[in-house]
């Protein structure tokens, strides 16, 4: 089931989320539901909170390195609960968010870091990511302490950004009407 996408300035988007401490049939199906909202939407990684739910759940399906960019089920990672260990080293990528249409903009992150987390059924689970993989995983994690990657622009780029979101919005607002 597609489930709808919590945008900004929503506050939900603010709400720290809490750890999960049942691994049942529901979480399951939630994930699942995260799974097609993520994939149908062109997203790479989502968060809980993005589709309502306060919970350290994300997941993150990376594309392959092909032309197509595909996205295989596969290498789906299904995260709950994570903890960053370890990072070393610092690297700026174009981020983009679903709860943040159409706006790209550098960030910078950790280049690798060492994770632990749970699985879909509650089991003990180490990471270590680097490159696009580890940029995904910071981006997802922020959402789970209820920041956007928009809070770590530069005080310029966040009012130009914040200029620019609004006049979208009424375009938005004004196609509809
Ligand atoms: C690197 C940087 C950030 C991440 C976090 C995950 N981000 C996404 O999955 C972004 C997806 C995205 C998809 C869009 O496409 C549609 O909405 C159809 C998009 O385009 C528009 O908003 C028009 C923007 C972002 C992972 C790795
Ligand atoms: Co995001």
């Amino acid at each position: 089931m597609m489930l709808p996408i919590v945008t900004y300035p929503d506050k939900r988007l603010k709400i720290v989320s809490k750890d999960v401490t049942t691994f049942d049939a529901k979480l399951h199906t939630f994930l699942d539901d995260m799974y097609e909202t993520m994939i149908n939407t062109n997203g790479i990684g989502l968060a809980a909170i993005q589709v309502d739910r306060p919970i350290n759940v994300l997941i993150v399906n990376l594309p392959n390195d092909d032309e197509e960019g595909t996205q295989d089920k596969a290498n789906l990672l299904e995260i709950i609960n994570p903890v960053i260990t370890h990072s070393e080293g610092t690297t700026v990528y174009q981020e983009g968010c679903l709860s943040v249409p159409k706006f790209y903009e550098d960030v910078e992150r950790f280049e690798s870091i060492g994770i632990t987390y749970q699985n879909r059924d509650g089991e003990a689970c180490t990471l270590e990511a680097d490159g696009l993989l580890s940029i995904a995983i910071q981006h997802e994690i922020d959402h789970l302490l209820g920041k956007l990657f928009i809070e770590k622009l530069s005080y310029g780029r966040r009012k130009k950004f914040e200029k620019e979101y609004k006049r979208m919005q009424k375009e938005l607002k004004s196609k509809k009407s």
